[in-house]
C-alpha cells in the first residue's frame, strides 16, 4: 500500500519548555530515533517533522518543536517557528514535567483555543516525579502522567482518538489490512428491486473508494455473473463483498478459496463495538425458548426494507435457524430503549444508515451494560444462512 501523503494525515505537535522530553516524546510515538534527545537544553532548535504510524491511530505526522522558553539569542526565532506550527496542526500534546504550569503553558494554550485546536497536556518523566494533586485537580481531566521510559503508549493513543477532529480524515479505511496494492477485490452487488434507481448505495461507494486509495483492481458485478466471470477471466480475487441478502446464493456460487465478507460487516468493523457483535452473534445457538429479542431499529422515516427486516425476516429467519420460540420487541428511530433492558436475551442492530456513529455507539453501550448480547442484522442473516463463519473468517483469522 503507498504511503498516505501528509496532508492526509491529522498532524500532531508536541510542545513544551526545553528538556521536557519532548524529542523523546517524538521518538517514543514514531518508535525510531528521529531527534536527537540530548541532556542539554536547547536541542532541537527547529521543527521536525515525521509521518508516523500510531498503533491503534493510523498514519499521522508527529512534529516535534523548540522549547516555548528558550532565552537564548536565537531563542525568539525559534518560538516565532514554533508558534507558526500551531497553523499547521490539529491536535497539539502540551509537555511539562514536575508538574511546573505557568505563564508559558497558559500563552500556548491561548494560542491553542484561539484557532480551535484541541490540545492535552503531558506531565512527563513521571518516573521521576508524579502529577501533583493540587495541578491535576486545576487541569481536571486535561492532564496525565507520561514516562518516555515505557514504550507503551496506549493512553496517548486513546486520548488522540479522543482529540482528533471529526471533520478530517474522515476515509473510512474499510479494506484495511483486508486488501493492499495490486489486489483484486470483487464487489458483487446485486440489482433488484431494493436497488434504488441510477446509483450506487453508500457502503458500497465507500468500499469502491477504498479499493481506489488503496491502489487495488474492483471488479464490480451481479451476484448472477460470478460463475462466468471467473470462468472467463480465470481471476482469483483476494476478497470478495456482497450484500447481506446474497450471503446465501453467494456462498454456494463462490469458490470456497475466495474470501467472502459483506459490505456491513466490513461498515461495523470500522465501527465500535465489533467484537462484542462477533461474540454477541454467535451467541444465537444458546438461545431457548421464551428468550426475548430486541430489535434495534434506526430509521425515523419509513423504510420499507428495513421494517421488512427488521419485523419480518429476521424474527423468521431466528425461529427457524433456533427452532425456538422467541419474543420480539422493536425499539425504532431514537426512542429510548426499554427500561428494563435485562429482560432481554440479545439485541439486535440495523445497519444504522440514518444513525450518526455516536448514536449507534451509545444504543449498543446501554445493552452492554446491562448485560445483554449484541449482533446486527447483517450478522444474524449471515448466521442464519450458514455463513457466518465464512464472512467473519478474513477479520478473526
Ligand atoms: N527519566 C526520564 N527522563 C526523560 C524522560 N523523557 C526524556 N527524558 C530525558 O530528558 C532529557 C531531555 O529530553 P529531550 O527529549 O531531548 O527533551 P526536549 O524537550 O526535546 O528538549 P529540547 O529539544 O532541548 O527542548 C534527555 O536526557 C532525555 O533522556 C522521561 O520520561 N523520564
Ligand atoms: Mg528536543
Amino acid at each position: 500500500m503507498g504511503k498516505l501523503p501528509s496532508e492526509k494525515r491529522p498532524h500532531i505537535a508536541i510542545f513544551g519548555r526545553v528538556n521536557t522530553g519532548k524529542s523523546s516524546l517524538t521518538n517514543t510515538l514514531a518508535g525510531q530515533d528521529i531527534s536527537i534527545v540530548a541532556k542539554q537544553k536547547g536541542t532541537t532548535t527547529d521543527p521536525v517533522k515525521k509521518l508516523a504510524e500510531l498503533t491503534g491511530f493510523g498514519p499521522c505526522v508527529i512534529i516535534d518543536t523548540a522549547g516555548i522558553d528558550d532565552i537564548s539569542a536565537l531563542g525568539k526565532k525559534r518560538i516565532a517557528k514554533t508558534k507558526n506550527i500551531i497553523n499547521q496542526i490539529d491536535i497539539g500534546l502540551l509537555l511539562i514535567t514536575n508538574s511546573l504550569f505557568g505563564k508559558f503553558e497558559e500563552k500556548l494554550i491561548e494560542n491553542f483555543n484561539k484557532k480551535n485546536i484541541p490540545y492535552f497536556i503531558i506531565n512527563n518523566k513521571s518516573d521521576i516525579k508524579k502529577l501533583s494533586t493540587s495541578l491535576k485537580s486545576k487541569l481536571k481531566n486535561n492532564i496525565i502522567d507520561f514516562s518516555c521510559k515505557q514504550t507503551d503508549i496506549k493512553s496517548i493513543v486513546k486520548i488522540l482518538n479522543k482529540l482528533l477532529p471529526k471533520h478530517a480524515f474522515k476515509s473510512d479505511g474499510l479494506l484495511d489490512g483486508l486488501v493492499k496494492k495490486g489486489d483484486i477485490v470483487m464487489l458483487i452487488m446485486p440489482i433488484d428491486s431494493e436497488a434504488p434507481e441510477g446509483r450506487i448505495i453508500l457502503p458500497q461507494q465507500k468500499v469502491l473508494r477504498d479499493a481506489l486509495d488503496k491502489n487495488a483492481s474492483s471488479i464490480v458485478l451481479q451476484h448472477t455473473d460470478i460463475k462466468n466471470f471467473l470462468a472467463k477471466s480465470k481471476l482469483k480475487p483476494k476478497l470478495a463483498i456482497t450484500d447481506s441478502q446474497m450471503f446465501e446464493y453467494v456462498n454456494k456460487v463462490l469458490p470456497k478459496s475466495i474470501p467472502l465478507t459483506g459490505f456491513s460487516v466490513l461498515l461495523a468493523r470500522k465501527k465500535k463495538h465489533f467484537e462484542n457483535l462477533l461474540k454477541g452473534t454467535n451467541k444465537i445457538s444458546t438461545l431457548k425458548n421464551g428468550d426475548k429479542i430486541l430489535i434495534l431499529e434506526s430509521c425515523t422515516h419509513n423504510v420499507i426494507t428495513c421494517e421488512d427486516i427488521g419485523r419480518n425476516k429476521i424474527p423468521r429467519m431466528l425461529r427457524a435457524k433456533t427452532g425456538k420460540k422467541l419474543n420480539f420487541d422493536i425499539v425504532c428511530g431514537l426512542d429510548t430503549l426499554p427500561k428494563n433492558l435485562k429482560k432481554y436475551n440479545l439485541a439486535i442492530q440495523c445497519g444504522g444508515c440514518v444513525a450518526t456513529k455516536k448514536q449507534l455507539e451509545n444504543r449498543l453501550e446501554d445493552c452492554l451494560e446491562a448485560g445483554l448480547q449484541i449482533s446486527n442484522y447483517g450478522m444474524v442473516i449471515a448466521y442464519c444462512t450458514g455463513v457466518f463463519k465464512r464472512i467473519t473468517s478474513p477479520f478473526t483469522k
